[in-house]
């Protein structure tokens, strides 16, 4: 089986790959434009980009949406998370949290929203939450974004320091997709 997924970032693409892998899913990147609308519910901003792909597509496709929230910035920058990344950037949150020096004051989660749309309004939408922590410091190059300022829980690497797979057992991304798979996987046994 293989889906399409519109997205413009290749780090989504492989880090869904590794893990529909395991589903004996195929990933393949579309290129459509997706459509960010602004709005508080990553939700609603990935049923609407789903929708319109869609449209734009003409067949079956998957888009995902996710953010960083940070609970001491009361849940910022959440879905603004990539124009806080494009403007303040990794150092600018951690200026934001500079006051904050436990590690439990630091508290934050990524989420991922991933939007499978069957029809223009057939959506299904799986969630994956990563409880974690804002570093201290920037740390590790690999992955994309805040991969360097993000501990999951339960690890002491940031994502940044962790290869694809590894940032797979605790992404966001990684339990989106993984429920993604389930739910191909049930659909294709009901057939
Ligand atoms: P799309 O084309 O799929 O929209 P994008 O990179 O613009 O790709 P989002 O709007 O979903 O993705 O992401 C919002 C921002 O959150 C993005 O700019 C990243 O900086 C950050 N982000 C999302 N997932 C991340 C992850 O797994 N690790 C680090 N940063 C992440």
């Amino acid at each position: 089986m293989e889906i399409f997924f519109a997205t413009n970032n290749m780090n989504k693409v492989r880090e869904a790959e590794a893990v529909l892998r395991d589903f004996g899913i195929k990933v393949v990147p579309v290129n459509v434009k997706k459509i960010e609308i602004q709005h508080d519910s990553l939700e609603e901003i990935a049923k609407y980009a789903a929708r319109i792909a869609y449209t734009e597509l003409g067949k079956p496709v998957v888009v995902e949406d996710s953010g960083l929230f940070i609970d001491s910035l009361n849940g910022f920058p959440g879905p603004y998370s990539s124009y806080v990344y494009k403007t303040i950037g990794l150092r600018g949150v951690l200026k934001l949290l500079e006051d904050y020096r436990e590690i439990e004051l630091r508290r934050a989660r990524f989420v991922a929203v991933v939007a499978l749309a069957l029809s223009e309004s057939d959506i299904k939408v799986f969630r994956g939450v990563a409880e974690g922590f804002i570093a201290f410091e920037i740390r590790g190059c690999k992955g994309f974004g805040y991969d360097p300022i993000f501990i999951p829980m339960g690890s002491t690497k940031t994502f940044a320091e962790m290869d694809v797979e590894e940032k797979g057992l605790y992404s966001h991304r990684g339990k989106a997709f993984r429920e993604l798979g389930e739910w191909l996987h049930r659909m294709q046994q009901r057939r």
